[in-house]
């Protein structure tokens, strides 16, 4: 009798540590300090907003399906607010950080506590600035594991990397900013382009402080890829060496291999490096891609330096520059490297692509004009540029979307952004009326029942001048069953949809004139931001916010805000 006895009190006390466990664990805390910091680069010295006096910022280390709090601390002159971008935050859009969608910001000796929820993201994402363009330098990256017991359903690497691309200018932000929002004309471009912060030794000044990964022969590598660009979609690629994907967006794809990658503006990737070649040193270079001569794009090169460890007997010679890398208009290169994308779809890693469609909207994304008094703006013509989804220029609110949402507060927004585009022209023809370009404009929001299954077409027009656009959805991850040049057609492209194995993302480019079909099931109640992630055209209105209702189930509700919403009067 004893001995049973023995057992069932230890089980007893081993339960009682477990539920200790579980519900006395504290959540991870983080503290983010945003506060301006000097930084020299290209020769010059200026004051930059950065979180901790680090640029790029602090990575977040988590493990799949954890909570943490970050403490954020506005030390600077500025509001800000953060974004925890391709996290879903489930049922909890209060700390998702978009400034006056789902919060007023947090102003200048403020602060706001956030709690961020992981629940399905696997692999790589980050964290960045949602108000005004302060994330050029206010971003880093978030580390999510595999739950533990768990793991990469590739074999583990000897070492990971955060490899950040970003952009950089001489110019004070906030004035570039505030220049082209008052002219109506177009940003300047960027003066550089970054790895991990430095622009690296093909600029002026860079040279001691370019970014080096050492490597030991022989090892394999993870390289947490993400693009934080303002303005362009970046190829990359590493000399002599292949790359093999294996995830993007925090979701696993099907391993490929391939000379270069191809990433735009919010987009992560997992990205293995074997370093398999004779000791010596590799540069690892980006440049843009752009396939619009009408847009100015910044034509420099950032690069990096692969060094092998090793007892090198004579000084190595200068890297080597890869041959691979795409040329700026190489579409060809781009929407090759797109088509490799596909969920890895393995037992442990399977999808669920919604097939029984309840909701199917179609939204055109368009760069717009608006006429000047006397053509006195910047833009072409003397026309202000402009931006729309649905002929839409989303106007921001003073009160947060969200907040009105839930309070029924009224007046804030409207509820009729349309199903469909509410004119139908032959969106990607040469020439178009010229009063097309002008948009309306307004706070409009599309309402999604909850569950319901959506297949939204964000089709690119020709007004003005058609690019790309990297459009991201917040709150949610989507499959991209399909995309294409030309007007979408309803009746034969859907023909084409791969519902295999389509990757599962939360930012797709959507080709210059053409079109992308993505599918999700409305399950996030909540206000969910939707915007081109390239910032002039956030800034210039290519956004629209989507309320996804509660469900009926307890389980299926939005939940309460937390008690240090930032005001916002
Ligand atoms: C998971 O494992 C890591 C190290 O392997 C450890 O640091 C961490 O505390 C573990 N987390 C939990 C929730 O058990
Ligand atoms: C572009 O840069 C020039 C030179 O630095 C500056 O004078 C001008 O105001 C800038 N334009 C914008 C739109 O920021
Ligand atoms: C980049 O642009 C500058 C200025 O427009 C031009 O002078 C230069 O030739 C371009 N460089 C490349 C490599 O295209
Ligand atoms: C380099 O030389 C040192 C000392 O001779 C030795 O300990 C080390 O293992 C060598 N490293 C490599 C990579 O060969
Ligand atoms: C890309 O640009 C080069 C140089 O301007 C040009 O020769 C080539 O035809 C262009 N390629 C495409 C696909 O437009
Ligand atoms: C397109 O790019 C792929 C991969 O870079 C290459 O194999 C193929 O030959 C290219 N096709 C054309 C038409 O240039
Ligand atoms: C598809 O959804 C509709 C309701 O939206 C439902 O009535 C129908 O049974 C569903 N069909 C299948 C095959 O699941
Ligand atoms: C436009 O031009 C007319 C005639 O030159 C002038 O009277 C008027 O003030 C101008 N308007 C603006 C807004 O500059
Ligand atoms: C739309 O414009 C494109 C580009 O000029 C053209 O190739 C296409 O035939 C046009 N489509 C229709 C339906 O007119
Ligand atoms: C500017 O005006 C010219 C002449 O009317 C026209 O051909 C061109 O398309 C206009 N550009 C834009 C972007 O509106
Ligand atoms: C939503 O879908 C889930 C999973 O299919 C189901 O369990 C739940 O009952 C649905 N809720 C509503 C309100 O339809
Ligand atoms: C800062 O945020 C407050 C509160 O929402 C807002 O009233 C104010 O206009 C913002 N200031 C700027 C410069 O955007
Ligand atoms: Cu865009």
């Amino acid at each position: 009798m004893l001995p049973i006895m023995k057992v069932s009190l230890l089980q007893f006390l081993g339960f009682l540590l477990l539920s200790w466990l579980i519900h006395c664990h504290a959540w991870a805390r983080y503290k983010f300090v945003v506060k301006e910091t000097p930084y020299t680069r290209l020769c010059s010295t200026k004051p930059i907003l950065t979180v901790n006096g680090q640029f790029p910022g602090p990575t977040l280390h988590v493990n799949k399906g954890e909570t943490i709090i970050v403490d954020v601390y506005n030390q600077a002159k500025d509001n800000i607010t953060i974004h925890w971008h391709g996290v879903k935050q489930p049922k909890y859009p209060w700390t998702d950080g978009p400034e006056f969608i789902t919060q007023c910001p947090i102003r200048p000796g403020g602060k706001f506590s956030q709690k961020i929820i992981f629940s399905t993201e696997e692999g790589t994402l980050w964290w960045h600035a949602h108000s005004d363009w302060s994330r050029a330098t206010v971003h880093g990256a978030i580390v999510v594991y595999p739950k533990n017991g768990t793991s990469y359903p590739f074999p583990k690497p000897y070492a990971e990397v955060p490899i950040i691309l970003g952009e950089w200018w001489k110019q004070d932000i906030m004035q570039l900013l505030d220049t082209f929002l008052k002219t109506g004309g177009d940003p300047n471009t960027s003066d550089a382009y970054t790895i991990n912060g430095q622009p690296g030794d093909l600029y002026p000044c860079s040279k001691s402080d370019t970014f080096k990964l050492m490597v030991d022969h022989g090892k394999t590598y993870l390289l947490r890829m993400i693009n934080a660009a303002m303005s362009d979609i970046l190829f990359f690629s590493i000399a002599n060496h292949q790359l093999t994907v294996v995830g993007t967006d925090a979701s696993y794809t099907k391993p490929f291999k391939t000379d270069y990658i191809t990433i735009s503006p919010g987009q992560t990737m997992d990205v293995l490096l074997e370093a398999n070649q004779p000791l010596g040193q590799y540069y690892m270079a980006a440049r843009v891609f752009s396939s619009s001569n009408l847009v100015a794009y910044d034509n420099t090169t950032t690069t990096a330096i692969v060094h092998y460890n090793g007892n090198y007997t004579s000084p190595p010679p200068p890297p080597s520059f890869p041959q691979n890398l795409p040329y700026y208009n190489d579409t060809n290169a781009s929407s090759t490297y797109a088509r490799g994308l596909r969920s890895l779809d393995s037992p442990d890693h399977s999808i669920n692509v919604p097939l029984n469609m309840s909701t199917k909207l179609i939204f055109t994304i368009s760069v717009n004009a608006i006429p000047c008094a006397n053509d006195s703006c910047a833009g072409p013509n003397g026309s202000r540029f402009a931006a729309s989804m649905n002929n839409i220029s989303f106007v921001n609110p003073s009160i947060d979307i969200l907040q009105a949402y839930y309070n029924h507060i009224n007046g804030v927004y409207e509820d009729r952004f349309p199903n469909v585009p509410p004119l139908i022209f032959n969106f990607t023809a040469d020439y178009l009326p010229l009063e097309l370009e002008t948009p309306q404009k307004g706070t409009e929001v599309k309402v999604l029942e909850y569950n319901s299954t959506v297949e939204l077409v964000l089709q690119g027009t020709n007004l003005v001048a058609g690019t790309e656009h990297p459009m991201h959805l917040h709150g949610y991850s989507f499959y991209v069953v399909g995309w294409g040049s030309g007007n979408f057609d309803k009746d034969k492209d859907p023909l084409g949809y791969n519902l295999v194995d389509p990757p599962l993302q939360n930012t797709i480019a959507v080709p210059r004139n053409g079109w992308a079909a993505i599918r999700f099931k409305a399950d996030n109640p909540g206000v969910w931001l939707m915007h081109c992630h390239l910032e002039r055209h956030l800034s210039w209105g290519m956004d629209m916010a989507f309320i996804v209702k509660n469900g009926k189930n307890p389980e299926e509700k939005l939940l309460p805000p937390p008690p240090d919403m930032p005001s916002c009067y």
